[in-house]
């Protein structure tokens, strides 16, 4: 179960953010409306919300989910763990500074990802105490290790996957829990996942493979119904929430959040 979540008010210079997705600029009004909404919904699901102020400087920082990584009560914590990581977007490095203090609040001695190492935790999908991180643009093999080798230290386990096409794993994949797994694109038939039941995405509606589990509801983009309706026919609520701004910078539900 999660309890509680972090999130970070967009910044007006989020029309700015980085961005591959050709959809055009963000309607930051619209964001911030999408965005209160994102928050309604991760109440609905139980989760008390901590929202963090804007951050000017930092044109992507509404995407909490990159800057850290929380692990659950493992084998041998008495408490779930943070690990701070290293973002291989330059523009987005300083943004960890800035969530420090939050994520103090719950976890007054997280660990952290150093240069050479590259982490963002949209690379990071958690499955139970196992955590799979894809090898990306933004995330590099020495961060990878530093990060399995934390997780470790935790009675937690990590493994490394390859990857070639997508922004972020997450991107491509969601783990809805009981062995469910979306998939898009390169990982509809990755060897990494063979003993999942894999619920393919189409390409039309891939944004939509990027769907987040919180407490047995499913949080789906709004205006994909094939997936909903996969998802739905897999016996969870769904509750679905508007993200076409966020879209137009390649953020999906998971990248808004930090749950735990
Ligand atoms: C970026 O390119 O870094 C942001 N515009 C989008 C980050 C999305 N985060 C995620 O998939 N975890």
């Amino acid at each position: 179960m999660f309890k509680h979540a972090i999130v970070r008010k967009p910044c007006k210079a989020m029309v700015k953010g980085l961005t591959a997705a050709k959809l055009g600029t963000p309607d930051y009004a619209l964001a911030l409306q999408q965005h209160q909404d994102y928050i309604v919904a991760l109440r609905e699901c139980g989760l008390q919300v901590t929202e963090l102020a804007p951050l000017e400087d930092y044109p992507d920082s509404c995407f909490v989910e990159d800057v850290a990584l929380i692990t659950p009560q493992g084998a041998i914590l008495t408490h779930p763990g943070a690990i701070l990581t290293h973002p291989g977007a330059p523009s987005r490095r300083g943004e960890v500074d800035f969530i420090e203090a939050a994520i103090k609040q719950f976890f007054p001695y997280p660990d952290y990802i150093d240069a050479p190492g590259h982490v963002e935790a949209g690379d990071i999908m958690m499955v139970g105490g196992h955590f799979y991180i894809g090898l990306s643009a933004r995330t590099n093999r020495q961060g990878a290790e530093q990060m399995i080798s934390i997780l470790s230290k935790h009675g937690l386990s990590g493994s490394v996957v390859k990857m070639s096409d997508l922004l972020h794993l997450k991107t491509g994949l969601s783990y809805l829990e009981n062995n469910n797994l979306l998939t898009f694109g390169e990982m509809h038939h990755h060897p990494d996942f063979s003993d999942y039941h894999r619920i393919e995405i189409s390409a039309e509606e891939s944004y939509a493979a990027n769907s987040v589990w919180i407490n047995g509801t499913v949080l789906v983009p709004k205006g994909f119904p094939l997936a909903l309706a996969a998802i739905q026919a897999l016996g969870y609520q769904t509750r679905e929430v508007a993200m076409s701004e966020f879209q137009k910078l390649d953020g999906g539900l998971s990248c808004l959040s930090l749950r735990f």
